[in-house]
């Protein structure tokens, strides 16, 4: 056992007490926290409102939808790309037009993504 040198964070907790379950725990705590952490990004969280800069690209107010050409989304792990959104509110058309820059703020609903609002 001396030989072994398992010196490794999680190991040094046996010197507390005999807690074989305990450091084996407190490692396994910690993969599951990376773990998880590394496929949140992936996974769609309910309620998150993301934001980015967009501009503009085509409006489809008759099927409430507008293309927008954004920026990076860092809450969604999105590169900028050009694709479509839900309107949520008619009235965002206002603020809407080809050519514009603005920021927007949209949630995931299904597969769908839904502006909830535009400056
Ligand atoms: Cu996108």
């Amino acid at each position: 056992m001396k030989g072994m040198d398992m010196k490794q964070g999680c190991m040094d907790m046996k010197d507390m007490k005999d807690i074989k379950g305990m450091d084996m725990s407190a490692c396994k705590d910690m993969m599951k926290e990376k773990t998880s952490d590394s496929k949140a990004q992936g996974t769609p969280q309910k309620g998150v409102v993301h934001k980015t800069s967009a501009v503009v690209k085509a409006l489809d107010q008759a099927n409430g939808k507008v293309t927008l050409a954004h920026d990076q989304v860092k809450t969604l792990n999105w590169p900028p790309m050009t694709m479509s959104f839900g309107v949520k509110d008619k009235s965002l058309f206002d603020k809407l037009a080809v050519g514009k820059k603005v920021d927007v703020e949209f949630t995931q609903q299904g597969s769908n993504y839904i502006i909830s609002s535009v400056k």
